[in-house]
């Protein structure tokens, strides 16, 4: 049976690539959203793209739920091709165009296996930071479990700076595993974690150095601050 969704019609099959981004960031374009890592992802690898803004009312509509299940952005077009989870958008940049991972078979896999560190080790405790203020602040016992909760983040960045070492990026070269690693990362840092671990601060700051982040960045800050 021919799927329903995340196959375009050919009517609408994206002549350049089209993302996905907030109309207007809840950070205000600290580029802690999604998009961001997306954009830098696209810029690494040189390729234009359109966004598409979606309000927080039009993500949960039909039309944008056909490329996005959860109602969440970022989005990715190409042709007949629509796919959701940076995880998903970000490797299939790497593997469809240069820049992102390394040649040899095993170094990318590895250069893969820490991006799946960054989303599935690393960024749900740092998520739980988020929910135990913004979600879960005016409970009882919210200051009780953000002291639990921001401990479980030092030990994940304890045993990730200890594997960094004073080494530039996690496996040799800047790889997709570090575009995700610092993404991730970055959402530490309003919290004042990631501060507390100079290893991982200063390698967050290799990350945002880089031209290509420094382009998606002043991109989604564009669209965060217009008046
Ligand atoms: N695991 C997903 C998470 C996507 C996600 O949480 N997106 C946020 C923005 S950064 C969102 O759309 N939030 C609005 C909502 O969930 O209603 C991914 O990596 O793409």
């Amino acid at each position: 049976m021919a799927p329903t969704h995340f196959v375009l019609r050919p009517e609408t099959y994206a002549m350049t690539i089209v993302i996905t981004a907030f109309e207007r960031s809840p950070d205000g374009g600290k580029g802690l959203a999604r998009d961001t890592r997306v954009r830098w992802a696209l810029e690494e690898a040189g390729l234009p793209y359109e966004v598409r803004l979606v309000s927080f009312t039009a993500m949960k509509e039909p039309e944008h739920l056909c490329v996005h299940p959860f109602g969440q952005i970022p989005t990715f077009e190409e042709d007949n091709l629509a796919l959701f989870e940076t995880g998903a958008i970000v490797l299939h940049i790497a593997q469809h165009y240069g820049g992102l991972l390394p040649e040899e078979d095993t170094d990318q896999a590895r250069a893969i296996m820490w991006m799946f560190a960054a989303l599935n080790t690393v960024e749900p405790p740092i998520l739980d930071v988020f929910v135990a203020k913004v979600l879960e602040g005016d409970k009882p016992w919210a200051e009780e479990r953000m002291v639990l909760v921001k401990d479980r983040v030092r030990a994940r960045f304890r045993q990730l700076a200890a594997c960094l070492g004073d080494d530039e990026w996690l496996d040799g070269d800047f790889s997709a595993g570090d575009l995700m690693m610092v993404s991730v990362l970055l959402r530490a840092r309003p919290s004042g974690l990631l501060d507390e671990f100079p290893t991982l601060a200063a390698y967050v700051a290799r990350g945002e150095a880089r031209p290509a982040y420094q382009r998606a960045f002043e991109a989604q800050l564009k669209v965060n601050t217009r008046v």
